[in-house]
């Protein structure tokens, strides 16, 4: 049994502190009725908690732990990089540097903007596409989740739906009412809503390969479908990438499907863990936004130093070369995570337990349920029970996952063969636990 006599101290103590005793709602463990182990410190794939409990992380801090933790090329230039002070609140070329490679990987960015959050990356692209097109209603599908400003806060996925409350209390009536919910992936609904008020809809944005519902992909054809509906109303399509980005292929999911958005949002793995998100996009949008044009947004640690060094060392290993002959970096996080997932099938099938594995390059996730998983109408309908089982007896055997079925999982460069292994054979027993239910 795995002792967390330290974790739950300290827990009491910061539960006095902060609300939930967490800084964001998912990792308080409150869904999966156990209590969280508080984390000391990370090297590789590798978690340790301050009990002295070490985990195979598969959480990689939501996803910008690509390379893995504490990696050494970043490191090192995050302790040069702090010797020469941590910001100035002024430009510096690094930013350019880093805006110039995240271009040269996602070119439909062509000017771009950081900032510090995902949730700072969405809520300026949508005040960008409403301030472009002179329009105000957005349209965002049911399970999605795009950060927690207002407009985006209705329907929402991650720990609204983990937490089953997918509109938050505090969000005024006419910002709901601005917000056009429909389901992912249903083309029918896309295609009848479009025809009502395409002509009125801002933006339509969308997680393409959502992750906060579970790691669930797109229909063949459903992502070419918005862009053509979204092109013919003179709708803006914004791509939050904030997971999928670097993760879905190296191009995210525009590159793995062939679309061009007008305005795409990166997020965490751009900062190689530290704050750091953008949003970017078509020059003639992009030139509205301030000082350039009258669309207003700011802020002082925008483009940090710190951050803009931690993501640049990020982006340059895993956009590099290949040794002859090898795949790409991330190729081979592909190639690791579909060995995990059939290892994962293969012990479910054993076991007797139904599931459905979902992957999008290094994303990747399970459902407990007999039927395909589209939606979220899918997703809630799955065996949530069977999930905690399952999640408590893979943490019990040192496998760090998300600790909710609406999240995503992730691979990293660090992962070894020998612990994806570990990681398959501690899933067969997890999945007898499951059985025994
Ligand atoms: N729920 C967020 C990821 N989709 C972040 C959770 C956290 O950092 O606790």
């Amino acid at each position: 049994m795995l002792n967390l006599s330290k974790s739950l101290e300290a827990f009491n103590e910061a539960k006095t502190l902060m609300p939930g005793g967490v800084n964001s709602p998912v990792r308080s463990y409150r869904s999966v009725d156990c209590n969280p182990p508080f984390i000391a410190r990370a090297e590789g794939d590798k978690i340790y908690d301050i009990d002295g409990n070490e985990y195979i992380d598969y959480v990689g801090s939501w996803g910008p732990m690509v390379v893995g933790h504490a990696h050494p090329q970043v490191v090192k230039a995050l302790q040069e990089a702090a010797t020469r002070g941590t910001s100035y609140g002024a430009p510096t070329v690094i930013e350019s540097e880093l805006a110039k490679l995240v271009q040269s990987v996602y070119p439909s960015m062509e000017m771009l903007r950081m900032v510090n959050s995902g949730t700072e990356s969405t809520m300026s692209a949508l005040r960008l596409a409403r301030g472009y097109t002179g329009r105000e209603k957005i349209l965002k599908f049911i399970g999605c989740y795009h950060g927690h400003s207002d407009s985006l806060l209705v329907s929402a996925g991650s720990g609204m739906a983990t937490f089953g409350v997918p509109s938050s209390p505090g969000v005024t009536k006419g910002t709901a009412a601005d917000t056009i919910t429909i389901p992912y992936n249903d083309e029918e609904a896309f295609k009848e809503i479009m025809d009502k008020c395409g002509d009125e809809i801002a933006a339509v944005i969308v997680e393409p390969v959502a992750g906060n519902m579970g790691c669930i992909p797109p229909k063949q054809g459903y992502l070419r479908l918005l862009r053509k509906l979204t092109e013919e109303h003179g709708t803006l399509l914004i791509f939050d990438e904030v997971m999928c980005g670097f993760r879905a292929s190296l191009g995210g999911a525009q590159a793995a499907y062939g679309i061009v958005p007008d305005l795409t949002c990166l997020g965490k793995i751009i900062g190689g863990g530290l704050p750091v998100a953008a949003y970017g996009g078509k020059r003639e949008i992009m030139s509205k936004v301030s000082p350039s044009g009258p669309v207003y947004q700011a802020g002082t640690l925008s483009g940090n130093p710190l951050a803009m060094t931690a993501g640049l060392e990020t982006l340059k290993i895993i956009t590099a070369e290949p040794e002859a002959g090898e795949p790409d970096y991330s190729r081979k996080l592909t190639l690791k995570t579909k060995k995990l997932l059939l290892g994962w099938q293969e012990k479910a099938r054993e076991a007797g337990v139904s599931i459905q594995a979902h992957q999008a390059g290094s994303m990747f996730g399970i459902f407990f349920s007999e039927k395909e998983v589209y939606d979220y109408a899918d997703a809630e309908a799955a065996d949530q029970e069977a999930f905690k089982v399952w999640f408590k007896a893979m943490l019990e055997q040192g496998i760090y996952l998300a600790p909710s079925q609406f999240e995503t999982l992730f691979m990293s460069g660090a992962h070894s063969e020998e612990d994806i292994d570990r990681t398959i054979e501690a899933a067969g027993r997890a999945f007898a636990a499951v059985a025994a239910l």
